[in-house]
């Protein structure tokens, strides 16, 4: 009996064929890794302004790959609050599983945030810090003390300047209203109060960035050259400032002169350190995409995570550092 070319098609996609023609896993095999249902994570992420957060995104793009099971919609915000606004909406609309936020500033995303707890779908904050009026709109937030670091910094400038009755500092302040920048001057503002030589006579900020950490320290040393530590909140600033003290012929690090503080202590910052560059440099652990990810697991699994949890950071002094010391870190 001829059986015709119709009916076998019909036969054949009946049984073995899926619609686009791939053969389907049948019962007995594994099912296929790509066929298992993937978590889809939406990621609003700052931007790309500093080599910290350039490891930060690596981080979060090596864990939620295809191969751990996810899909990941990454959004770069540029620094610019509204682009997360837009891109918390973007999730939504596209039904992500979670979304993960690492926020520009403490204020202001409060209305996007509700429209994502109404469409069900959870919150977890990274890096930085939200002042939400309702604290139900995040289900967990991991990230750094940033006042923690400033109180190391500061009692670094303790021990370091004991003998020295007045300190002029300068400081070159991260982007406005951004948790790392509050906790980071909050921690030399109250550092200043208990020491009563030491005067902050310049004071800006350089958004986080090199370029106008340069244009911010020539303007400092424009308006005064008698700077003896320079209070930077993060390395990528430290080396906008580095090229403005050079152009200006202005020592600074082992050479004598004015000593820098710097936040981060990434590789760049860290090769500083041991050049004795920068004096100071207190550590801001990147490497969230792992603590993200354990608790992505903890809400599959129907658990409950902690609300706040707080990275382990270490500082490096340059009279200390060592090659092995840079050499041991994964960023
Ligand atoms: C700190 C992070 C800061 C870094 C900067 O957790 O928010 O933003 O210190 C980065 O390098 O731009």
């Amino acid at each position: 009996m001829k059986i015709s070319n119709t009916l076998l098609g019909l036969l054949l996609s009946a049984f073995f064929l899926t619609p686009q023609g791939a053969v389907a896993a049948d019962k007995k095999t594994k099912e296929a890794p790509s066929a298992r249902k993937s978590i889809v994570v939406g990621f609003s992420q700052v931007g790309a302004e500093s080599d910290w957060r350039r490891a930060n995104t690596r981080s979060m793009r090596e864990t939620f790959s295809k191969d751990n099971g996810y899909t990941l919609i990454l959004r770069d915000a540029q620094q610019k609050q509204d682009k997360q606004t837009a891109a918390i909406r973007e999730f939504i609309r596209a039904k992500v599983n979670y979304i993960v936020l690492a926020p520009i500033a403490e204020q202001g995303l409060d209305e996007a945030l509700r429209e994502a707890k109404n469409a069900g779908i959870p919150v977890i904050i990274v890096d930085r810090m939200i002042q939400a009026a309702d604290e139900d709109l995040f289900v967990a937030w991991v990230g750094a003390d940033f006042r923690k670091e400033g109180d190391a910094a500061v009692a670094w400038m303790e021990k370091t300047f004991a003998d020295k009755k007045d300190l002029t500092i300068a400081h070159l302040q991260g982007t406005m209203g951004s948790s790392a920048q509050l906790g980071r001057s909050e921690g030399l503002r109250e550092g200043a109060a208990k020491n009563p030589g030491w005067k902050i006579l310049l004071s800006d900020s350089g958004e986080f960035t090199q370029v106008k950490g340069k244009e911010i320290m020539q303007r400092f040393l424009s308006e005064n050259r008698n700077i003896d530590v320079l209070y930077c909140e993060n390395d990528n600033m430290a080396f906008g400032a580095m090229e403005a003290l050079e152009d200006a012929r202005v020592p600074y690090g082992r050479s004598g002169g004015l000593k820098i503080i710097s936040f981060d202590a990434t590789r760049a910052g860290l090769e500083q350190t041991l050049a004795g560059n920068i004096s100071y440099n207190v550590e801001c652990n990147p490497l969230h995409g792992p603590r993200v990810e354990k608790i992505i697991r903890e809400l599959q699994n129907g658990g409950k995570p902690h609300k706040i949890a707080y990275v382990d950071e270490t500082a490096f002094d340059a009279a200390t550092i060592s090659k092995a010391d840079i050499d041991a870190r994964a960023y």
